[in-house]
């Protein structure tokens, strides 16, 4: 017997450019990303201070743009990761070190109710609840979606946690 199966996932990526034309940049991700998910929708663009390492050099205090998007997709979330990577190489990210300057960065947020670990990528993402410009955006696109992580924010939608 022939048969096909597959979930579907409602995905919440981030994005974020502080290094050249920001706002060119993000329209270049969130075109490629549109050919990625279906019935893509986009939040606001914000400006955000850079978030650092303490030890960070004084140069890299340059302000970001921030934005999200969502959409549904049946990748999974190495696919889907593999992709939004590809996406960043695509459009001339260079690699400056950890939370260095970048032309952008496009990073899986959430996917629905999935809660995915591995070496490489976490969903939802590791700093989410802690990122004011990862949080604002998906909880203006997605106000009713419910963290999905066991522990004390669990079932907690993202209005209530981004206005915590
Ligand atoms: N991304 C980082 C590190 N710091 N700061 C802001 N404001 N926005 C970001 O997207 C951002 C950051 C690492 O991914
Ligand atoms: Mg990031
Ligand atoms: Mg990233």
């Amino acid at each position: 017997m022939r048969y096909l199966y597959f979930n579907t996932h409602m995905v919440i990526i981030g994005l974020g450019s502080n290094v050249g034309d920001r706002s060119a940049m993000l329209d270049k991700a969130c075109e490629a990303l549109s050919l990625i998910l279906h019935d893509m929708r986009c939040s606001q663009r914000m400006e955000t201070a850079a978030l650092l390492p303490e030890n960070a050099p004084a140069e890299w205090d340059i302000p970001f743009l921030n934005m999200a998007v969502c959409g549904t997709t049946t990748l999974s979330p190495q696919a889907l990761c593999e992709k939004t990577q590809h996406i960043e190489q695509k459009l001339g990210r260079i690699k400056r070190g950890m939370w260095g300057p970048r032309e952008i960065d496009i990073d899986i947020l959430a996917m629905g109710e999935t809660v995915f670990v591995s070496d490489n990528l976490t969903v939802p993402h590791k700093a989410l609840l802690n990122r004011d410009f990862a949080l604002k955006p998906l909880a203006e696109l997605v106000p009713d979606w419910r963290y999905p992580v066991p522990g004390e924010w669990f079932g907690k939608t993202a209005r209530e946690i981004a206005t915590q």
